[in-house]
């Protein structure tokens, strides 16, 4: 101790030599013996970068001396968790707060058109073929989920990959997540002559807010399948808040000794890979890509086959997808920028600034509909497919940071301070921004119905979307699922009912038969046309709930509630007429506090009334015929 304090006053004076540099800080002052030497630079660090007003409360030295060493230990956290430390951090702040009092927006110089991509029509031979491509390449491709987000939009509270994607299989969506990434490990190892070995490594990026229960949920199930080692989490640090255009730091309002933090955004994810070491693990064994998604897109796997397809067919180094944009929809849309000088490039334009970059630039009206009824900006679903070599090339020389903005509420129109502290913000999309012109990038366009529908919204604020927008919520993200599945179906030659009309909520929804399937049973277009057969039919009221491989639907007509398990080695032809009661959804308010949260929030809940449910557990062939 007596060294620590020894050395503390030769850094004091040492520091005094090169100038007073503590004079504006008095209260810091009489406390410097209290800490240790990288503490003290920490605290001339702060007081260079006019942040004076941190100790302006300080007592003297045998009054809270706990609190005000844990102050510097989260000093000392925030300056190592951001490359180049907090005087990077300020000093980046302060430039990108002078721009937004100033209305300097990023796009300046620049002019946007619509760019042209890859369109995809599920189901033709273009889409299969893509498809095959896909299933192949799989296992040389490494999953991202970014999960680091609370989710305040939606306002449930627990995590969001907890939530059950659907209520029917009651599957969550991180179990869905790692099934589909299994069921694709497997697929596509199973087309490598003489088999192999591979796992698919999955990453998913947390946060303080979900890391613990992010673990908790896959220890408590297993990793649902997955080896244990095979996923790795990656927590990213908060960055600290500004409190006005100085780019002085927040205080919290309940501890002066702590600094208030918030998120980073999604973007800390291309540096938190970087330093992880793992993109070297992975190019040494022989990976080719990395796929980026978000936390509640139950749809997302039904198009990542044939993307990953687009990217190896097309040699894409950026492969972004995309689906139709309606106009003012909370989805960022995808635009080629033309600057004054010539520069191009292919680029997110984030939701809030496309409207004002259209009015500056080409169209008075904004971010409005064309004739197609959409956005002529297709709409990014921020699903990346980025090819590993030129991934870490670039990454090599910008070590993952990504260009950072600021979007401070002020209180009034003089912009002079904010309703409530601001911190800088950068986004994953926003990685191509810094590659060289020769890099190829491109986006791959789907349909909506096959390839998005997240669960942003809470019931509220969703039902408050203007009409013929997509709401965002769980209800509609839960009837997204059986619309899709219903229309898979349809399309390898199914009957399947027309949908009804429902309310729930406050929203109208298409309610279709719900149907779902193991990622496993119907991976492409191709694994679902060879489940099904003959002439089958399913009624609007029914639900299938497919919970197995080898299952084969022949000549299956349902109208009620089938359910069907089997074990792996198990093949099952399942025909006949299926009729029952069947489950009915049921409403519930969303403001109905005696039913569980995930419940309330879609608004209805399931009736399983009646039901055929079989289980086939011997390794051998079984027709269900009733
Ligand atoms: N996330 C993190 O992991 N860390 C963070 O600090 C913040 C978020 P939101 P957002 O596809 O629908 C994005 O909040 O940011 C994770 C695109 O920017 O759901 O409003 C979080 O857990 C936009 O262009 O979305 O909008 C979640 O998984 C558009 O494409 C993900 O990041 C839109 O998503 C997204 O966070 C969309």
């Amino acid at each position: 101790m007596a060294s620590t304090v020894g050395s503390a006053a030769e850094s004091l004076s040492k520091l005094h030599i090169n100038g007073d540099w503590a004079s504006s800080s008095p209260n810091l002052l009489n406390n410097l013996s209290l800490l240790s030497p990288h503490q003290i630079e920490m605290a001339k660090m702060l007081l260079e970068m006019g942040q004076s007003h941190l100790f302006e409360h300080w007592p003297e030295p045998g009054i809270e001396d706990d609190e005000k060493r844990a102050f510097f230990d989260q000093v000392a956290k925030l300056d190592a968790s951001y490359p180049g430390g907090l005087v990077s951090y300020i000093k980046t702040a302060r430039k990108l707060l002078a721009d937004s009092k100033a209305g300097r927006n990023p796009f300046d110089g620049f002019t946007p058109s619509v760019p042209s991509g890859e369109s995809l029509t599920f189901g033709n031979d273009n889409f299969v073929q893509f498809e095959e491509t896909g299933i192949r390449e799989m296992k040389n491709a490494a999953f991202v989920l970014v999960a680091g987000g609370l989710g305040e939009r939606l306002g449930y509270n627990g995590i969001k990959v907890a939530l059950p994607q659907e209520s029917s299989s009651e599957t969550c969506f991180l179990q869905h997540f790692i099934e589909s990434i299994l069921a694709s490990q497997e697929a596509s190892c199973k087309l490598v002559e003489g088999g192999c070995q591979r796992q698919i490594p999955f990453v998913i990026m947390t946060s303080d807010d979900t890391h613990a229960r992010t673990l908790e949920l896959l220890e408590s199930n297993d990793y649902f399948g997955m080896t244990p080692t095979q996923v790795k989490l990656l927590k990213q640090e908060k960055v600290a808040c500004l409190a006005d255009n100085d780019g002085r730091l927040a205080v919290d309002p309940k501890n002066k000794y702590i600094i208030q933090t918030k998120p980073h955004g999604h973007g800390d994810v291309h540096s938190l890979l970087y330093s992880s070491g793992l993109l070297n693990i992975w190019r040494d064994a022989g990976m080719r890509w990395v796929l980026f998604f978000q936390d509640t897109n139950g749809l997302l796997f039904k198009a990542i086959p044939a993307s990953l397809g687009v990217s190896a067919t097309k040699q894409y180094h950026v492969n972004s997808l995309a689906v139709p944009r309606k106009a003012k929809e909370a989805i960022g849309g995808i635009a080629k920028l033309t600057h004054a000088d010539g520069r191009t490039m292919v680029i997110n334009v984030e939701y809030n600034q496309l409207d004002p970059l259209l009015r500056a630039t080409v169209n008075p009206d904004g971010d409005v509909n064309c004739e197609t009824g959409y956005s002529p900006f297709p709409g990014n679903i921020n699903q990346l497919i980025l090819e590993l070599g030129p991934y870490i090339e670039e990454l090599t020389k910008t070590g993952g940071a990504i260009e950072e903005f600021v979007n401070p509420k002020y209180t009034d129109a003089t912009k002079s301070s904010f309703k409530s502290s601001t911190r800088l913000e950068c986004m994953m999309q926003d990685y191509p921004k810094t590659l060289p012109p020769t890099a190829r990038v491109g986006f791959t366009v789907m349909d909506i119905w096959l390839a998005y529908a997240p669960v942003k919204n809470n019931p509220e604020d969703a039902a408050k979307v203007p009409k013929g927008n997509p709401y965002h919520s769980a209800t509609s993200g839960e009837m997204a699922i059986y619309r899709a599945n219903s229309l898979i179906l349809k399309k390898a030659g199914v009957k399947v009912e027309d949908p009804v009309l429902q309310v729930f909520n406050g929203q109208e929804v298409e309610v279709w038969s719900r149907v779902t399937w193991k990622p496993k049973w119907g991976l492409t277009f191709t694994d679902v046309k060879n489940k099904v057969s003959g002439s089958c039919s399913i009624s609007q009221k029914s639900t299938l709930v497919i919970n197995g491989r080898n299952i084969f639907l022949e000549d299956l007509s349902l109208d009620g509630a089938l359910v069907i398990n089997s074990i792996e080695e198990a093949e099952v032809k399942v025909g006949g007429s299926v009729q029952n009661k069947g489950w009915i959804l049921e409403n519930v308010d969303y403001k109905d506090t005696s039913v569980p949260e995930e419940v309330r929030t879609r608004g209805f809940r399931i009736n399983r009334v009646e039901q055929l449910e079989k289980t086939y557990n011997e390794p051998r062939k079984f027709c269900l015929k009733p």
